[in-house]
């Protein structure tokens, strides 16, 4: 079969929709560290559209800063991809043209940093995950003793991390009088730009305190909420693609029909029109930040740890099963919608309903076990700042500890039949280390992951109300597993 490329466009079905401009005519604005299925299908998305719209100054250079298989999916194909926007409904696609050219750091830091130093490069975004900022996820501060970081201190003209690059080329373009980009963090972290801003003033500042007074007054850090649901492509949806396009596409992208991306407009070397596109601006991003994590993410882990426990592959299945549902809303609801700022004119309630309705496309398959990934990076901000916020106030806080407790469970890296599970994440060893060395009961758990002070601070593991929550999460998985502790959720 015909391999998707520029020249096959014009042999595309009808129905599949393309780029709507003229692709050679583009200059590269953005630089994207982080080049994963779920920038493809959110930013490159927005800015394909904005590039529709008629300003051709911000095609994207996409970075990965670990491996080469996007690159390799896509250069053959002239960094063409297809998006399958998918529901019960039927699946719609769309042949993508906003990436230019992908980047692998690994191989050639320098072609990175020639990127992100050009002066037509306006804005570098970030998608690099939670773990990408080499932070302590309960105080969101530089991680100074990682081993990217300390590395990239040591070697500043040849870093690894996302810190690292943004510092070296932000240094590299004060030395050559070009005005600095601003920095967009796109990923699910509280205050994402201010985290951003953070670390990278420290790490900024660790290599000379004059370069860290430069970032902090001169680097603009916008925040932003971004929402879209990507689970990662298998093989099966590369075939239902290929058929559907008459042409092979070794990496398609596949997404729900929702998508939302609220920004803070503080883009002082500009921007493109993502307005024109459907995203937001805003003064302040951090309320629908807070609620996005709350409800969306917060809901989303609690199912991933419980859902995995019990034996569903996909969320979908999780929420077709008992209590599942009634668990996520009334965890949104009676949990996580109290500790929200208000937001004057918006339908909070409307907004729980749709989640649940996302969780349910059954045209998705997201797997559990893809959520479940990095947990003690994702804890802090989508259940315990809940958690936090409801012992503070005295209201109760039992689901979203079932859901802390289904997380203990799940990362002892052994199923509640005794099998293994492949849990990744940043702290995975140690977690293991830390279960095995002590009985696998409450009491054993509990002591086990609340010595974790970089995911739960020093207060949670000081409160007796947290403890005695987890652990009757913990007690009631432990005894009569996790399928029917959810099912008590449902109705009589
Ligand atoms: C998910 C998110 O994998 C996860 O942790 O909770 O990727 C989620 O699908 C997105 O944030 C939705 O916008």
């Amino acid at each position: 079969m015909t391999r998707l490329s520029q020249t096959t466009l014009a042999a595309l079905p009808e129905g599949v929709a393309r780029p709507a401009y003229d692709r050679a005519a583009l200059r590269e604005g953005i630089v994207h560290l982080g080049l994963g299925a779920f920038h493809r299908a959110h930013q490159a998305v927005y800015t394909e559209d904005a590039l529709a719209a008629g300003d051709p100054a911000w095609g994207i250079v996409g970075v990965s800063l670990r491996s080469p298989d996007t690159r390799d999916a896509l250069a053959p194909q002239d960094d063409l991809f297809t998006l399958a926007v998918r529901s019960g409904e039927g699946t719609r696609l769309r042949v993508v043209g906003s990436i230019l050219r992908c980047l692998v750091a690994p191989e050639d830091p320098e072609a990175v940093l020639a990127a992100m130093t050009a002066p037509d490069t306006r804005i570098v975004s970030l998608t690099v995950t939670e773990k990408g900022y080499c932070h302590r996820p309960a105080t969101g501060e530089l991680d100074e003793t990682h081993p990217d970081i300390r590395h990239d201190l040591e070697n500043p003209a040849a870093p690894r991390s996302a810190p690292g690059f943004l510092v070296e080329a932000l240094a590299r373009r004060r030395a050559a009088g070009v005005p600095p980009f601003t920095v967009l963090s796109c990923d699910n972290l509280p205050a994402n730009g201010h985290t951003a801003a953070r670390v990278v003033a420290r790490f900024a500042h660790l290599r000379d305190p004059e370069l860290g007074a430069f970032v902090e007054r001169e680097v603009a850090f916008p925040s932003t909420m971004v929402d879209r649901i990507v689970p990662a492509t298998t093989d099966a949806d590369r075939a239902m693609v290929a058929e559907a396009l008459g042409q092979d596409d070794a990496w398609p992208v596949m997404t729900e029909p929702f998508t939302q991306w609220v920004v803070e407009d503080r883009f002082p070397a500009g921007r493109p029109d993502w307005g024109s596109a459907g995203a937001t601006f805003v003064a302040d991003v951090e309320p629908f930040e807070l609620m996005k994590l709350r409800l969306l993410n917060g809901s989303h882990s609690t199912l991933a740890y419980l859902g995995y426990l019990a034996g569903h592959e996909t969320v979908a299945d999780a929420m077709a099963a008992p209590g599942f549902a009634e668990l996520l809303a009334g965890l949104m609801e009676r949990e996580a919608s109290p500790t929200l700022p208000s937001l004057p004119g918006f339908d909070l309630a409307a907004y729980r309903a749709e989640l649940l309705d996302r969780f349910r496309n059954p045209a998705l398959r997201h797997r559990t076990w893809q959520i479940a990934m990095d947990g003690s990076q994702k804890l802090p901000q989508r259940l315990l700042g809940t958690i936090r916020d409801n012992l503070a106030a005295g209201r109760p806080i039992d689901r979203a500890a079932l859901g802390v407790a289904a997380w203990m469970v799940y990362a002892t890296g052994r199923n509640e039949a005794g099998e293994p599970i492949d849990v990744r994440d940043p702290l995975a060893d140690r977690f293991a280390q830390a279960t095995s060395e002590r009985p696998r009961d409450v009491d054993g758990l509990l002591d086990a992951y609340l010595g974790f002070a970089e995911v739960f601070g020093t207060d949670l593991p000081a409160s007796e109300p947290f403890r005695a929550a987890v652990a009757r999460g913990l007690s009631s998985l432990l005894s009569d597993g996790a399928a029917r502790t959810v099912a008590r959720f449902g109705p009589a």
